[in-house]
């Protein structure tokens, strides 16, 4: 008799907790929190002690989304009130103890042999967001540089058409990379991570646009002009700038202009000139300045230094892939850029719908505020953190599409009165002298001190994993 009493006790029971829950959800309690309970009394014990525990979380309007009966434990959906007062009176509840279910991420050590040296991936958070599916979105980042060495096992199939703008080619060994510094800065930003090869670039996953302006290291301002042009209307959704000049170029103010009421995210080097402003484009309104950290967080000694500066990555000692394929140690803010224009593209991968200034903002209020608190001439709003910025795209309200259409209007007055004039009348006197690369400083601080406006040219790049790593600049 009491056998079956307790065996219609054992099916009576859990069928008035499933009808308690189907009764709350009908009433539809706003679940925000996920909780993980512990029953009070010992896990697996009695069927009967789980069954208690349970109705009295379904009583108190929790919903159970998941059980370890092995351990007695819950997952629950709770009101925020709710989640509240189980934390803070689990015993209440007959609960040993009632958490926040901890969301747990990937440890993806990449096996790339340039892994090891590159404390700047940590530096800006990024290992965290590789292994997230959301950041697999391909996104067209246009590196308008000296072009990119296309032989490299890390760029394989991540390829769009790109261009040489000097000479107006599209063949792909047009847009080729002689010289380096546009493969240095595409490995940063794009090269494939865990493939046994090279570096783990910032997104695995962006269509690198090859943009080249130049193949040695001063390009003309009308030549970066049209290279912002070209890539805007190829669709290239991020453009990387890792050049610059002190003085303002109105060519390239054009084109900065135009490819902003386009929509493009434009990232460019802060530059290496400190005691001097920050250069243009990245002073430019509309671009993201960035400045130049070591690996202790402090500001590299070459950084460039003022209120234009957006945001701070590494750009000391940061390890690259060369043109050869070897691992190189290169130094500069034309290596931040390309680490704030690559975190640009996992963001825009994840929330393709993101505006630019909402893209901006994001980076800037998910930035390690170093420095003095809040944003400072000297690392902006801070150091780029990949993993905040990406999580920070759950939070965030979807109007984004709302805001779009006022940005397009606004267009054709401003591209088709203004450019023509501008580049004829200004090309002749300054396109040699006002725009000069961001340059590429040595890796001995020493002989950092003496910036000045001339073209320096690095005649070598040393390979890792050799303990003497120096780069020889040369001056005009
Ligand atoms: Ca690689």
């Amino acid at each position: 008799m009491n056998g079956r009493r307790s065996r219609i006790f054992a099916l009576l029971v859990p069928a008035f907790v499933a009808i308690m829950a189907w009764l709350v959800a009908l009433a539809g309690p706003a679940w925000a929190d996920t909780l993980v309970v512990r029953s009070a009394s010992v896990p697996g014990a009695r069927v009967s002690a789980d069954t208690v525990v349970r109705l009295e979380l379904v009583s108190r309007g929790a919903r159970i989304t998941g059980a370890i009966p092995e351990f007695g434990m819950y997952r629950v959906e709770v009101s925020p009130d709710r989640a509240k007062m189980l934390q803070a009176d689990p015993a209440g509840s007959g609960l040993a103890w009632a958490r926040p279910e901890v969301l747990l991420h990937t440890s993806l050590v990449p096996n790339d042999p340039g892994y090891p040296y590159q404390w700047w991936a940590t530096s800006i958070d990024v290992p965290p967001v590789w292994g997230l599916p959301e950041v697999q979105n391909p996104v067209t980042l246009a590196v308008l540089d000296t072009g990119v060495n296309t032989n490299l096992p890390d760029f394989a199939g991540r390829f769009v058409d790109g261009v040489d703008i000097v000479s107006g080619s599209t063949a792909p060994g047009a847009w080729l990379d002689t010289y380096g510094h546009g493969t240095w800065v595409a490995s940063v930003a794009a090269a494939t991570g865990n493939n046994r090869t090279g570096i783990a670039g910032v997104s695995w996953s962006a269509r690198i646009m090859p943009v080249k302006i130049g193949s040695s290291g001063t390009f003309s301002d009308f030549d970066a002009a049209r290279g912002i042009l070209y890539a805007v209307d190829h669709g290239a959704q991020v453009l990387n700038m890792s050049w610059g000049a002190e003085s303002r170029s109105l060519p390239l103010a054009e084109a900065v202009s135009y490819a902003r009421a386009r929509g493009a995210v434009l990232v460019a080097a802060a530059g290496n000139n400190y005691g001097g402003p920050v250069n243009y484009p990245a002073a430019e309104p509309g671009v993201i300045a960035v400045a130049a950290t070591t690996s202790t967080n402090a500001r590299a000694a070459f950084s460039a230094v003022g209120p234009a500066l957006d945001l701070a990555a590494p750009g000391d000692r940061v390890v690259s892939t060369g043109l050869n394929g070897a691992l190189v140690l290169v130094s500069g803010t034309s290596f931040s850029s390309p680490m704030v224009a690559g975190t640009a593209a996992l963001l825009l991968s994840a929330a393709p719908n993101l505006t630019a200034a909402q893209l901006e903002g994001i980076l800037k209020t998910t930035a390690k505020d170093l420095g003095a608190a809040g944003p400072d001439q000297y690392f902006g709003a801070g150091l780029v953190d990949a993993a905040a910025a990406v999580a920070a795209l759950s939070t965030l309200p979807p109007t984004s599409t709302t805001t779009l259409p006022p940005t397009t209007t606004t267009l054709p007055p401003t591209t088709t009165t203004t450019l023509a004039p501008t580049t004829t009348t200004t090309l002749p006197p300054t396109t040699t002298t006002t725009v000069q690369r961001t340059r590429r400083v040595p890796i001995t601080t020493t002989t950092l001190v003496p910036i000045t406006t001339t073209t320096l040219v690095p005649t070598t790049t040393t390979t890792l994993p050799s303990t003497t790593t120096t780069t020889v600049r040369r001056r005009r």
